[in-house]
């Protein structure tokens, strides 16, 4: 099995060391088994996530000398507004510094306290900024969806059915808006069809509610849409997308992703009221309205980065990448996620390892031995990542226990791809030597960032 033909040649490279077998196991302890408090260095390959760790092309590094760095006004801001509107459909772009100021300022505007916000599963930063303001985020995907073993092509779907339970029993007035999330993370970067987001924009137009999307991985959705669903096959990619956006009132954006670019996001709308509102509260936390805390070069590696973004060469392969990993690890028997996502491979650790708890945070335990083992730095989507319910303070154990092997856009070669594959395959022969984890240290907000663990001898 070959990996996909990269559409690019390399021009700067930057050394890898990988750590001795002494060291990883000092540095993962210094870490409290928590692979965010590793040190980069200390990392061989990083597929912690694909936010921000892309390599910029030579033409968004040229636009980077072209940086226009007024206060007010910048050139730059203008042309990523052309880019937004040109590729996405929207009218309306407000600038923020990555995806959770943009989350911050469109949910904060939108939530009132006692609100829902039905989404198609949960986004931690996502549901953090819905609770803030007093609203719940309440799910409303697909089943299939928390089945790592269904092989729905579509398992980013929303399902009517809850979402209709939801209005049913709250009433219509105590919906904020309904949320969906292109590509869902955290189901394993699994697609939403344009159907379904058809439907959906048909279905909140009875109710007159409101569509906001996070369209983070948008991009990479639209491919698989050209993959998968009929009628799309010849279709261009910003075809899609645009096509995509015109079911929605609004979104939030991570640059992050999709963008190749290493900082950077915005919230994107047609509705002039929440462009008001929303434009009015980004010098309160982000910066003037035409830089929202970027600087004029990133707005324009992020304009030229959401154009490149959308080429089908370049998705096809990003794509098969993160597939021929996923791949090379069912081969072997090891569980993962089913269909491959978009933007990582997600190993189900409840299967990788039976013999721990749920309160012996398996996706976590299994994100540090790979480091342990390898030097492949992996994150934790699991019971940690989903927090405690806000209401009872007790820890919830979500179905989906997972560890993420996310891939950066442009940065490893598929014998990065075949190492990795390789290491996760030998700890999984001898996964029932390894000892489960306690947590020793919580942070009160996206405690997973910070969480420190100790080990329990098996
Ligand atoms: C990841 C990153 C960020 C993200 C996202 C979706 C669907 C919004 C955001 C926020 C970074 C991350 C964030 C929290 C926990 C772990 C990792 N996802 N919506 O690695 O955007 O990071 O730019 O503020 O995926 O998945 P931003």
């Amino acid at each position: 099995m070959n990996g996909p033909v990269e559409p690019f040649k390399i021009k700067v490279v930057e050394p890898v060391n990988l750590p001795s077998e002494e060291r990883r196991k000092e540095a993962i302890r210094e870490a409290g088994f928590n692979t965010f408090l590793l040190l980069s260095e200390d990392v061989f390959i990083d597929l912690l996530t694909d936010s921000g760790t892309s390599a910029m092309s030579d033409n968004q590094w040229a636009g980077m000398m072209l940086g226009d760095e007024a206060y007010a006004g910048s050139k730059n801001f203008y042309n990523l507004e052309k880019a937004v509107q040109e590729v996405l459909g929207y009218k309306y772009m407000v600038p923020t510094h990555q995806g959770r100021g943009a989350e911050h300022l469109m949910y904060s505007h939108l939530v009132k306290p006692g609100h829902l916000v039905p989404r198609n599963m949960y986004f931690t930063t996502s549901k953090l900024h819905v609770e803030l303001p007093g609203g719940k985020m309440v799910d409303v995907i697909i089943d299939e969806a928390h089945d790592p073993e269904n092989l729905h092509p579509f398992k980013g779907n929303v399902d009517f059915k809850k979402l209709q339970k939801y209005i049913d029993e709250y009433g219509i007035d105590k919906i904020a808006f309904v949320n969906v999330e292109m590509d869902v993370n955290m189901a394993g970067g699994q697609p939403i069809s344009m159907q379904n987001l058809r439907e959906l924009r048909e279905f909140c137009n009875d109710y007159k509610l409101k569509i906001i999307y996070d369209a983070t991985r948008s991009s990479e959705n639209a491919y698989f849409i050209r993959e998968r669903e009929k009628g799309y096959e010849d279709t261009p990619i910003i075809n899609i997308l645009n096509e995509m956006m015109s079911y929605s009132d609004g979104c939030i954006y991570s640059s992050k992703k999709d963008c190749l670019v290493n900082i950077g996001g915005f919230l994107a709308t047609n509705d002039k009221e929440i462009f008001e509102s929303t434009r009015n509260m980004v010098v309160v936390y982000e910066g003037l309205h035409t830089y929202g805390g970027m600087a004029g070069r990133d707005m324009e590696a992020v304009a030229r980065g959401l154009r490149e973004g959308t080429q089908y060469e370049y998705l096809k392969y990003r794509v098969n990448q993160v597939r021929y990993l996923g791949e090379l690890l069912m081969k072997a028997n090891v569980p993962i996620v089913k269909p491959i996502g978009g933007h990582a491979v997600f190993l189900n650790a409840l299967k990788f390892l039976p013999h721990l708890s749920r309160e012996q945070w398996p996706a976590q335990t299994l994100a540090a031995a790979i480091y342990e083992d390898s030097a492949v730095r992996t994150m934790e989507r699991g019971a940690i990542s989903k927090g405690r319910d806000k209401e009872t303070g007790q820890n919830v154990f979500p179905k989906l226990e997972l560890v993420r092997l996310t891939i950066p856009r442009r940065v490893y070669t598929n014998s990065h791809m075949e190492y990795t594959a390789n290491s996760i395959v030998n700890l999984y022969n001898k996964r029932d030597t390894i000892p489960g984890l306690k947590m020793i240290y919580e942070p009160q907000y996206l405690r997973f960032f910070q969480a420190r663990f100790e080990q329990v001898p098996l």
